[in-house]
């Protein structure tokens, strides 16, 4: 007789926090997110943890390059979509561990024999006026000068003049090498009273340019998510084949933590690959698996030493497995038995292991939700995907922005690996879809305003912490009436768009 596991398994919209007394140090500016990221033992502090409980899903459609730099910036962290050549990938995770804040790439370069009607132009295309010549025109070619706007006089000057002939040449300029830091560049900014520093590596190639100002990126951004070298931290997907070839040029780039992306992780695959990397790095490499959905995938998984576990079969906002193979639970359910697991496993071992809630979040309340049920930290594909730093084009349907967002299992990505069970047959079904999601400006205004909103909850519940809302929060289920009475009800809404907007 199969096993029937008790009870209806539910999602995070069944479910609603119910208010505790808070004090009067209970506000949002007191509120802590800070969160583990991986395995630690009891008494002792996590290697890596997090500023603020989100990671991005390791999708071709979420997590590249620009999605590493933004989300470490606010205090998260980008896992490194893994459907892509290994080289390809580490040469993702290499860039975000590359980047300097406060070192911009030019989005305004010239070449030498342009003429200063495309000099006009280009500025008033993108609005700056401080633009780098380099050999190939690319914001990476190798520097030949600078024009800014001292450089010519519209009225009076020819627009078929050449760049070459009124640029500052680059014997004239003053340079920061590769290795320079931002307040040395600001330091030589100031002494020389210039505008800005081009940085440029050994071969004379631009990297980046600083601009006059008081930047202090960490004033800025308090919660950015460094290494011990002041490098972003980035993570990076694996998948249980080829790991014995991606895991060493993403050791090599830089990758701070690995994630074996799979659909199903209660698996043997999952074991071998853990104990590949176990093997070859020790404990040094940190590790995620996953995905399960209940106790037993959870221990299976932490005996493996997964450095965390990752929780969620279906519940992804592009993912129809339930629909073409009929596996999977109720988000909330999920997340609530494995969670238990994990106390349990905490109290027997004396080794917490952190569990992170991936995919299914709607609303920003579902965040605090999850992470009152226990969850360390949430993974995000749709969320992150709304926000200029995904990798896909903003497009206009139907008069409204749109981003595109399209799942791992969909036809567009094939990304067969993570759907793989042994064998030579590759991505015989699909999994996922193509979609759409609403275009929501940038990153960081879009987490900032998230997690206002989870915080304000949390001092609802009286914690200034995420392990404190996980003692005290008092939830219960509710009914499909009340789910309506937590809408708008009973009234003509005036401002439809209001009502349809992403909370
Ligand atoms: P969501 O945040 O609801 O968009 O869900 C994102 C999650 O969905 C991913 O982290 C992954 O676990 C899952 N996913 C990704 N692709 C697919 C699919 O094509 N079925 N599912």
């Amino acid at each position: 007789m199969a096993t029937f596991f008790p009870g209806v398994s539910h999602t995070f919209s069944e479910y609603l926090l119910v208010p505790g007394y808070s004090s009067s140090e209970c506000v949002p500016a007191n509120v802590s997110l800070k969160t583990p990221l991986t395995r630690f033992k009891r008494g002792e502090q996590p290697e890596i943890s997090l500023n603020i409980p989100m990671v991005s899903a390791i999708m071709q459609s979420v997590s590249g390059t620009d999605m590493g730099v933004a989300l470490a910036t606010q205090g998260g962290l980008a896992f490194i979509y893994g459907s892509q050549s290994a080289e390809d990938e580490a040469a993702m995770v290499k860039a975000v561990k590359d980047h300097k804040a406060g070192f911009v790439e030019s989005d305004s370069t010239l070449t030498p024999d342009m003429t200063l009607e495309q000099v006009m132009a280009l500025k008033e295309k993108t609005g700056h006026s401080t633009m780098p010549v380099t050999d190939d025109g690319s914001p990476r070619g190798r520097l030949l000068g600078i024009v800014t706007s001292r450089d010519y006089r519209p009225s009076r000057d020819d627009p078929q003049k050449r760049v070459a002939d009124f640029m500052t040449p680059r014997q004239d300029l003053i340079v920061g090498d590769r290795h320079i830091t931002l307040s040395a560049a600001n330091d030589i900014i100031w002494e020389k009273k210039l505008n800005a520093l081009p940085v440029v590596d050994e071969a004379d190639h631009l990297i980046g340019i600083v601009f006059r100002k008081d930047y202090d990126s960490h004033k800025i951004n308090p919660n950015e998510l460094l290494d011990a070298n002041k490098r972003y931290m980035v993570g990076a997907g694996i998948n249980t084949r080829d790991y014995a070839e991606r895991v060493p040029l993403l050791v090599e780039a830089g990758a701070d933590v690995l994630c074996i992306d799979s659909s199903e992780g209660f698996s043997e695959w999952q074991k071998l690959t853990i104990e590949w990397i176990r093997e070859r790095y020790g404990t040094e490499v940190k590790v995620g698996a996953g995905n399960i959905v209940d106790a037993e995938g959870f221990r299976f998984l932490a005996d493996c030493g997964a450095d965390f576990v990752k929780v969620g079969i279906g519940g992804g906002s592009i993912c129809i497995t339930r629909e073409t193979k009929g596996i999977g639970r109720g988000q909330a359910t999920a997340l609530i038995d494995v969670c238990r697991a994990r106390d349990e496993y905490f109290e027997e071992t004396g080794v917490y292991v952190p569990v992170c809630s991936d995919g299914g979040i709607v609303y920003d309340y579902h965040m605090t939700l999850a992470l009152a049920m226990g969850a360390d930290f949430m993974m995000l594909g749709r969320y992150f995907a709304r926000f200029d730093e995904s990798p896909t084009s903003r497009v206009n349907v139907n008069g409204q922005y749109m981003k595109e967002y399209w799942g791992e299992g969909s036809a567009r990505a094939r990304n067969w690996q993570r759907y793989d069970l042994g064998g030579a047959a590759k991505l015989s079904f699909v999994e996922g879809v193509d979609s759409y999601v609403p275009y929501a400006g940038s990153l960081k205004d879009g987490v900032g305003g998230t997690l206002y909103k989870v915080k304000s909850t949390m001092c609802n519940c009286g914690a200034l912490s995420i392990k404190e809302l996980q003692e005290k929060a008092r939830l219960t289920l509710v009914s499909s009436t009340s789910i309506v009475e937590g809408g708008a009800h009973d009234v003509v809404v005036k401002d439809t768009q209001q009502s349809v907007s992403y909370r």
